[in-house]
């Protein structure tokens, strides 16, 4: 499984998740949608949404699954 955070700096809904990472199990790649408009225009394109944070999971076939909600992000990601 791979997982990948979008996210910017500013947003007070993304810290939250952003601080809970370094205890993580699991990997996590960050995506700063501002300084990346490609990251933005992919969540775009997926999902039909801008919000932030949201999580991108991909599993070993490729499939995708967008998570918004960072108190859902939040709660996954330790569950892993
Ligand atoms: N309830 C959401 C709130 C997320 C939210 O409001 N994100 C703002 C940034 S702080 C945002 O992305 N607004 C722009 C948009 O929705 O396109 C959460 O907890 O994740």
């Amino acid at each position: 499984m791979n997982y990948a955070l979008y996210y910017y700096d500013m947003c007070p809904f993304c810290q939250m998740v952003l601080r809970s990472l370094p205890g993580l199990n699991v990997e996590v790649e960050k995506r700063n949608v501002l300084q990346n408009p490609e990251y933005r225009q992919q969540q775009q394109k997926a999902t039909g949404r801008t919000t932030v944070p949201c999580l991108l999971i991909t599993n070993e076939q490729g499939e995708e699954q967008w998570m918004f909600e960072s108190r859902d992000i939040i709660a996954f990601l330790n569950s892993l």
